[in-house]
């Protein structure tokens, strides 16, 4: 009885890349709606570290926080006897799938993915084939498991809706392979944005350490980081779009107490920027606090992740193999 349960359930699957620690962005973007979603859902997360060399990577640490972002998965709550959390290139049917994806995908519509030209630009002396193929790689991730849906932050969308014209395209030409992949982005968080230039997202891979909270940062340093982060000179706080700093910052606030933005503007009314942002500090700490208890206890015990990495890889490959099999037999390669 159990078994046809859980068999009925559909499919989560979502990545994150271990291009840095992870921030504040990640966790309210995504990591956050991931610990919900296990219970209900048949869940597979993954460190996408074969997408984290699209841009140069330094051996020991691309090492370092593969191991670091799969003990944050463990930290968010997942379990790795109930989910399957594996590392991507410990499972060679993404990079199979890929191949394959990569074939049926239009130079012009990978030309049109936005983070692929951010990148270009960020990443001018490096701008290779894998970053152009990079959605495909991550189509292929979807695909493999059949995921009914895909929690990302917004800032994905357009990959997940390129991954869906990959699927239908390919379901066209060869009946029933893939499951049609729903994004699923939480209306909190979607978007956090870098606390010193708040037009762009927050993100791991920022030179600027100030830009970003991480998911690492002691209390102290939380309090800098949000204390310098860039406002405007008019020291009230409500939510306007010519206002991009403090918007975020009530975002963010609004994440992490569940208030709504006309309470956060009551709260502060006649108050200044500075108890305002002593307050989001003080929010962002302790939503914090308990994730960055686990991740400490799961990293001092390194043979316990690549324990659970080796069972992740090896139950993600058995179900990536099944769809990889279907694939290359319907396509016509040579069956031994
Ligand atoms: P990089 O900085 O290397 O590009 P990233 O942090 O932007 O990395 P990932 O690590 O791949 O990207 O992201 C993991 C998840 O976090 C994805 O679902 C992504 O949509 C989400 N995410 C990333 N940045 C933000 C953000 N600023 N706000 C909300 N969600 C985000
Ligand atoms: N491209 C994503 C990370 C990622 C992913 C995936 C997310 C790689 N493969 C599969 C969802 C599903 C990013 O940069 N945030």
């Amino acid at each position: 009885m159990e078994q046809t349960q859980s068999e009925k359930k559909k499919v989560v699957l979502s990545l994150v890349q271990p291009s840095g620690v992870p921030t504040l962005g990640n966790y309210l973007g995504a990591f956050k709606n991931w610990a919900g979603m296990a219970k209900d859902y048949d869940c597979l997360f993954g460190v996408a570290d074969l997408h984290a060399i699209t841009v140069r990577q330094v051996p020991a640490e691309l090492r370092a926080h593969t191991l670091e972002v799969f003990a944050l998965l463990l930290a968010l709550g997942l379990d790795p006897q109930r989910e399957t959390i594996f590392v991507q290139s410990q499972v060679p049917e993404h990079a199979q799938l890929a191949w394959i994806l990569n074939c049926y995908t239009q130079f012009g519509e990978a030309s049109r993915m936005t983070q692929f030209k951010e990148k270009s630009q960020s990443h001018a002396d490096n701008v290779n084939v894998g970053l152009f193929t990079y959605p495909a790689l991550m189509a292929a991730d979807i695909l493999l498991y059949q995921a009914d849906f895909v929690p990302v932050g917004e800032d994905q969308k357009q990959h997940l809706e390129l991954t869906r014209n990959i699927a239908e395209r390919m379901n066209g030409v060869y009946e029933n392979l893939f499951t049609m992949p729903e994004p699923f982005i939480g209306k909190a968080g979607a978007r956090v944005m870098s606390l010193t230039e708040p037009e762009k997202k927050m993100s791991k891979s920022d030179p600027n350490q100030k830009s970003f909270v991480s998911l690492l940062d002691t209390p102290d340093v939380i309090a800098k980081k949000i204390k310098s982060a860039v406002t405007d000179s008019e020291a009230r706080v409500y939510f306007s779009a010519e206002k991009p700093g403090v918007s975020n910052l009530m975002g963010i606030y609004s994440c992490c107490t569940g208030r709504s933005y006309d309470e956060i503007e009551a709260e502060f009314a006649g108050k200044g920027y500075g108890d305002f942002k002593a307050a989001v500090a003080e929010a962002v700490v302790e939503e914090l606090r308990p994730v960055q208890e686990r991740y400490k206890k799961h990293l001092a015990d390194k043979a316990y992740l690549l324990e659970c990495a080796a069972k992740g890889a090896e139950q993600a490959s058995r179900r990536a193999s099944k769809t990889l099999g279907k694939a290359m037999k319907k396509i016509g390669f040579l069956q031994l």
